[in-house]
């Protein structure tokens, strides 16, 4: 090697040995898969590597996202200054003079209309701290009851369900590393394969100790590829099915006679009033064989040990509540619940899912899970908020009813911090016109999303890779996602940006806090006798154990791996059995001539939400760069599409134009399509508003469509 190679070389070497990690948790789903980002700055160059770290939930496992998501929080297009639109274009400001902007029109439209005039619509990806002060600011510093987030849109059914059922709302009731020895599991409306990659190992596991394996799922999924029994259920059936299931269970003395009479309530009421089920309409609405019904409910009840792990695939219905307190009923018809290896998982979907809906982002929901119209509960809160009972905010409305109000004019003014709602929203074309017709919005975004784009000012935040908090992973164990890059530009964290706006509001004192851990010391006495009590973690403690699973009601709680073992949260210590209905009053949509095909939406590997992150990682985009629809290869040749093609679907509500893609996988009454993008590929413009009337949960899983090719100009709808 020549001397001048040879200096090259060290330079080189030199240049590398400059390299910066971090540490930080993944920000898109409930897993929050621990894992460093390597920065290695090679002169102007800079090249980045993801690494897996090893944590109890997911043990240094990554999926393909997680590897490539340093690509969007290090995107060019990052919002990195505060942008005020001024004659319909946005132009760059100073923090100073977008805050005054945000308090002269909040004020006027305050002083003018009251102060629920103005609302508050927050996320999933908000860390615990942001979440709990978002529903703060909303309540204290701006006074309005107006405040939800998209979590409604997320979870809400199987949280009322499992509130209801069991007395709290914690996804798993188990650790999951029991999940290897359940003997068997039923997964309803959950593909874990794409949508929570990392947690599939435990269910191989339990396949390898001999479990046998139940999917319930319109499509052949990679999740249902690994079932001994896939149901492929006609969409919005599982009510049905479930009912079908307890009755069979019943008939056949396969229940558990002590346990339902020793742990339950209403047992007597729920025998009378499933001999009341119509069993032949039940089992046709299924779409199922009766051998396969019989079979699963044989091999459930059967099983030594059992779990039931359910999302949104029958979580999204707008009969979501009934539909998993009554796959709830099996857990307990069969007493497999409070033991090892059996038990309920509700996975949950975003980073902070679980511990987003705990802390009072919900219309309905102070800190610590309390609840809005219990006086004690607003006596406690308003006393650590430092204000009176009677000055809190009633019960606001949940998302979607947001949207209605703004587009009616009650709702005037909106401040978004980490959700894209014309994309998520059912209805999309609705949300439209309320972002137009609000008078003054503000968005706290990254980017210039669909939704931003409708925003008066934008203020830059900050990302995974540098925000700092505490996050409520799938499992309710509290993590610590100790975040350190620094923000990029003039960046703030949510947290600063609520701080804020509540210090230009006149309610400064009220939110003075110098770092997200003097919050999550506040959150700690919020939520402090709560069902969610977080009082005894501090960020020591979470580091030191490697997280910290709620309730943790004191420093030296020990933690419980088996919820319910000697009795529930309710108030009579038992579990409550579901006897009524109360969605009758709101039918499921049908399919009929003009619309004769059902629709079902959800997700794919490669990409997150409405794809605002993932789109701008080159390499997850590079994937799967657009949307499609699956279609049955019958259905596709009898409507005259060629697969690949462009098709139009039409709903009562809205079109949208897809690519077609012809798969057997699909059910031949069924299409498919993500929900990750926006604009013509929107599929919420198809969605309907009607909702759940218990949790307010939209029909996501359900709408009846035509199809057509995009290039015929003849169509339906
Ligand atoms: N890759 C990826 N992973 C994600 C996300 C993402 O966007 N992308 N998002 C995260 C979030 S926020 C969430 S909430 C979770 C969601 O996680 P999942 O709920 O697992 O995801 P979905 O694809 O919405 O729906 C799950 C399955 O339900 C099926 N399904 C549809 N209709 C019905 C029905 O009527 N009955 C039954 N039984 N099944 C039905 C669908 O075919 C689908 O396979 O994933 C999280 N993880
Ligand atoms: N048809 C159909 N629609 C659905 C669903 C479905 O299955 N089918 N699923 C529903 C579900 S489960 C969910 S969870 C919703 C999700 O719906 P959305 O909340 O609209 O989805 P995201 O894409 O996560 O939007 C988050 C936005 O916030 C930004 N962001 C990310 N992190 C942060 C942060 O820390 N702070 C701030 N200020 N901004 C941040 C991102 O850039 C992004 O634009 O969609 C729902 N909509
Ligand atoms: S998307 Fe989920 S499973 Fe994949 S790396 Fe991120 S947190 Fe883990
Ligand atoms: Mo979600």
């Amino acid at each position: 090697m020549s001397e001048q190679m040879l200096a090259t070389f060290r330079k080189r070497q030199q240049q590398a040995a400059e390299e910066i990690i971090y540490h930080t948790q993944c920000p898109f789903c409930s897993m929050q898969c621990k894992k460093k980002v390597l920065e290695e700055k090679q002169g102007a160059r800079v090249k980045y590597r993801t690494i897996g770290v090893d944590n109890p939930t997911t043990k240094g496992r990554l999926c393909v996202k997680g590897k490539n998501a340093y690509q969007h929080a290090v995107h060019p297009e990052r919002i990195t200054t505060p942008l005020i639109k001024v004659n319909g274009a946005f132009q760059e400001a100073d923090w100073e003079e977008a805050l005054s902007v945000i308090q002269k029109n909040l004020s006027h439209l305050q002083e003018k209309h009251g102060p629920n005039s103005v609302s508050l619509y927050g996320g999933g990806s908000l860390t615990n701290e942001e979440a709990y002060l978002l529903g703060k600011l909303a309540r204290v510093g701006l006074g309005t009851k107006y405040v939800d987030y998209n979590g409604r849109f997320c979870m809400s059914s199987a949280a009322s369900a499992g509130m209801k059922a069991f007395g709290i709302d914690r996804g798993f009731t188990n650790h999951i590393e029991q999940i290897p020895d359940a003997k068997c599991i039923i997964l309803a409306g959950t593909n874990v394969s794409e949508c929570q990659p990392t947690f599939v190992p435990y269910l191989e596991e339990a396949r390898q100790n001999g479990c046998f394996l139940i999917v319930i799922d319109p499509r052949e999924t990679d999740t249902a590829a690994m079932a001994d029994l896939h149901l492929k259920i006609k969409p919005g059936q599982d009510k049905q099915l479930a009912l079908l299931l307890e009755t069979y269970i019943l008939q056949n003395q396969l229940h558990d006679e002590s346990f339902c009479r020793e742990r339950t309530s209403s047992y007597d009421e729920l025998r009378d009033m499933l001999n009341n089920v119509d069993m032949e309409t039940a089992f046709e609405d299924t779409g199922l064989s009766l051998q396969d019904i019989q079979e699963a409910a044989y091999r459930f009840a059967s099983a030594p040990t059992g779990m039931i792990l359910t999302a949104r695939g029958i979580e999204q219905q707008i009969n979501g509540h009934e539909t998993v307190r009554h796959f709830l009923h099996l857990l307990l018809l069969t007493g497999k619940i409070g033991k090892y290896a059996c038990g309920y998982g509700a996975i949950t979907g975003q980073a902070n899912g679980q511990g987003g809906r705990e802390h009072g982002q919900k219309a309905d929901q102070l800190p610590g899970y309390r609840f809005i119209d219990n006086p004690e509960h607003r006596r406690y809160i308003a006393d650590i908020w430092g204000v009176k009972e009677k000055d809190l905010p009633d019960k606001g409305v949940s998302a979607y009813e947001m949207m209605e109000r703004m587009e009616e004019g009650e709702i005037k003014s909106l401040i978004l911090i980490g959700s894209n709602p014309v994309v998520s929203n059912p209805n999309a074309n609705l949300v439209h016109k309320a972002f137009s017709s609000v008078s003054f919005m503000v968005a706290a975004e990254m980017f210039m999303t669909e939704s931003a784009s409708y925003a008066d000012v934008i203020l830059p935040t900050s990302s995974y890779l540098e925000d700092e908090g505490t996050l409520t992973n799938v499992e309710g164990r509290v993590t610590l996602r100790e975040a350190s890059r620094p923000l990029p530009g003039e960046c703030r964290h949510d947290w600063q940006i609520m701080a804020a706006i509540a210090e230009v509001m006149g309610q400064g004192t009220l939110f003075s806090y110098e770092k997200a851990e003097d919050i999550f010391n506040e959150l700690r006495l919020a939520s402090r006798g709560g069902k969610a009590d977080y009082y005894g973690m501090t960020y020591d403690r979470i580091r030191r154990e490697s997280g910290v699973f709620w309730p943790c009601p004191s420093e030296n709680a020990k933690q419980e791996t088996t919820l319910f073992s000697e009795s529930f949260a309710t108030a009579d210590g038992r579990a409550h059995f579901l006897t009524e209905s109360a969605a009758e009053e709101v039918s499921k949509e049908e399919i009929d001539e003009t619309y004769p095909l059902y629709i079902t939406t959800g997700r794919t590997m490669n990409h997150y939400l409405t794809g605002e992150q993932t789109q701008r990682s080159s390499r997850l985009a590079a994937r799967e760069f657009e949307s499609y629809v699956s279609i049955h290869p019958d259905t596709a040749a009898k409507y005259g599409i060629r697969s690949g093609e462009l098709v139009v679907i039409t709903s009562r509500r809205g079109s949208a134009t897809l690519r077609c893609s012809v798969s057997k996988e699909i059910r031949q009454d069924t299409l498919f399509a993500p929900m990750h993008w926006g604009g013509k590929q929107n599929i919420n413009r198809l969605i309907d508003s009607a909702l759940d009337p218990v949790c307010r949960m939209p029909g996501f899983k359900r709408a009846a469509v035509s199809i057509r090719p995009a290039a015929s100009s003849a169509g339906s709808g």
